[in-house]
């Protein structure tokens, strides 16, 4: 560990404060170390062919013509990389999905696009952790991805 000093204005900086307490860090450096590593996770992942774990998050349009269809099937097409997924009618028009997925962190990502750019799909977000693959804790497993429950 080293220290180090840095500038930073003071609008940023009760930015930073805030954000501890909202938080709940118990140090500055807690919470800026963090900010850091989130940051610095998302470039290091972006065009990277070694493993991750990662986390996407969407909301879709459940009227959207055949969209859910299309989605599974855009899963079933690369199965190697979903390990599970969530999924939970938010109200009559839409529906949230979370899906766990492990694999090179490239292939992982264009797994994500290629679901997130479909029309109707709102909120997209992948949050990746780099280096990590899971391999005692998130075991691929053949977990089928059930059919639209209210289709
Ligand atoms: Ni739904």
């Amino acid at each position: 560990m080293q220290r180090i000093t840095i500038t930073i204005d003071d609008d940023l900086l009760e930015t930073v404060d805030a954000l501890a307490a909202r938080k709940g860090y118990p140090t500055r450096s807690e919470a800026v170390r963090d900010l850091i590593r989130s940051a610095t996770s998302r470039d290091a992942a972006t065009g990277s062919g070694r493993p991750c774990v990662a986390v996407l998050g969407y909301v879709y349009d459940h009227h959207t013509r055949a969209l859910a269809q299309r989605i599974t099937d855009t899963f079933h097409d690369h199965h190697e990389l979903a390990v599970s997924s969530m999924h939970v009618h938010l109200d009559r028009g839409s529906c949230l999905e979370v899906a766990v997925l492990a694999g090179p962190t490239t292939a992982v990502h264009e797994l994500a696009d290629a679901v997130t750019a479909q029309r109707g799909v709102r909120y997209g977000n992948l949050h990746v952790l780099p280096g990590l693959h899971g391999s005692h804790r998130v075991r691929k497993r053949h977990v089928p991805r059930t059919a639209h429950p209210h289709d």
